[in-house]
């Protein structure tokens, strides 16, 4: 390690490490623990009377607060243009989601204003919802396109999510969602719009280095299996890894054809079928549940977390935060939601936003306080993990170090 590495040795609080060689208690607790850092990593963690000694170091003391690994929102939608707070009044007069869909609002709706808005325009609206994720620990992030569905439109959505990681202290990773919706002009062609979603738009994303990952919507009201599995074919030619919103509205075993081809996650699986939990566990494909959605759409039918958690799949949270099914910018409100509608516990919402969202964008450089990890850190002015769940608009965090280094934050 170089000599010149800052260094900090953070003591006095607990620290749910989330990583069991260095606590066996629940949450990986280490109720007087001890974190060391050089530069972007973590060097050692350990109860504080082990801890290392130590010369040239910054000593930061938690006064009791809690550390925990920096939040990771593993599936956001949050660059789109315009709003839809018509069409949630709409919901609740009567329309159903698929109804206001199919009549050319919902997700095209959002495609007319996202194709009119600037990039500059793009850029502050998403920057905003940004800023409150990352005032609540959240050190990575994901980000997608989907709201283009033109070459033109979808690198302009990924160029901005770029931009939002180059300009904010958090790292952003992006999925090309280019088959999200069959854009109103290939209305009656679904052929076409496939060829120009293949043949130019992906070529284009990879070209511009514009994607980490690609994605899409398999639904009645979006795209069939075979044809997500087309997408997958030139997913693949691109060397990009894959995952899939499956079952979300009904079962149409895209999670099991997602999981077959190695997807990094399948997202939603409300209606996932046990063929599909299975296909999922012998990939080791994880499971990423948006109760934010499931709430917004009054759905009933719950994702079926005993038997996910029975064949031993991990399970992520994340905020889906798009204007149409999950206009919920609080990764927090979203952990609270899984425990309150899809009866997770706080430990398990919390592995779902560090530990389990790390695997479904790919990394295991973090998403647990454990040597060698990056120090994505959060820490919280609470004394116990279950804390952050329990209530609701109350964010208690006090700071977050992004690799390493202090990230300050409003709270
Ligand atoms: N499922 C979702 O929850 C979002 N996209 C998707 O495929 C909703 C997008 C929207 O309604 O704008
Ligand atoms: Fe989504």
């Amino acid at each position: 390690m170089d000599k010149q590495a800052p260094r900090r040795l953070f003591t006095g609080g607990p620290i749910a490490t989330l990583d069991a060689s260095s606590s066996p208690e629940p949450y990986g607790l280490l109720s007087r623990g001890a974190v060391l850092v050089e530069a972007e990593r973590i060097a050692w963690v350990g109860p504080v009377e082990e801890a290392p000694a130590t010369t040239d170091v910054e000593h930061i003391d938690l006064a009791g607060r809690l550390m925990t690994p920096g939040l990771i929102d593993c599936h956001t939608h949050m660059v789109f243009g315009g709003d839809r707070a018509r069409e949630f009044e709409m919901r609740l007069e009567g329309a159903s989601y698929e109804a206001i869909a199919q009549s050319g609002g919902g997700i095209v709706s959002t495609v007319h204003a996202t194709r009119v808005a600037d990039e500059e325009e793009l850029f502050e609206a998403s920057a905003q919802r940004l800023d409150r994720l990352l005032e609540e620990g959240v050190t990575t992030v994901e980000i997608k396109s989907g709201y283009g569905l033109d070459t033109a439109t979808e690198t302009k959505m990924l160029r901005v999510a770029r931009r939002l990681g180059a300009q904010r202290e958090v790292d952003v990773v992006t999925s090309f969602l280019g088959a999200h919706a069959l854009p109103p002009e290939y209305r009656g062609d679904r052929e076409a719009y496939l060829r120009l979603l293949v043949d130019e738009m992906m070529p284009a994303v990879a070209e511009a280095d514009l994607a980490d990952a690609v994605d899409g919507f398999c639904e009645g009201i979006a795209f069939s299996v075979p044809e997500m599995e087309r997408v997958f074919d030139a997913a693949a030619d691109h060397g990009l890894p894959i995952k899939l919103h499956a079952e979300q509205l009904s079962d149409l075993g895209g999670a099991a054809m997602a999981a077959r081809r190695g997807a990094l996650s399948c997202d939603h699986l409300e209606y996932l079928s046990s063929d599909g939990v299975s296909a999922m566990a012998s990939a080791g494909t994880v499971a990423v549940l948006l109760p934010g959605a499931f709430y917004y759409l009054r759905e009933r039918h719950k994702p079926p977390v005993a038997d996910l958690q029975a064949a031993g799949v991990p399970i992520a949270v994340a905020t889906d935060l798009n204007p149409g099914s999950s206009p919920v910018g609080s990764l927090l409100v979203a952990m609270n939601m899984a425990c309150v509608l899809f009866g997770l516990t706080p430990e398990q919402a919390l592995r779902g936003v560090t530990e389990h969202a790390a695997r479904a964008l790919g990394f295991t450089d973090r998403g647990r306080i454990a040597a060698g990890l990056r120090a994505d850190l959060a820490i919280w002015n609470v004394s116990r993990p279950g804390e952050l769940v329990y209530p609701l608009g109350v964010n208690p965090c006090v700071a977050a170090y992004l690799g390493g280094s202090l990230r300050r934050v409003s709270a």
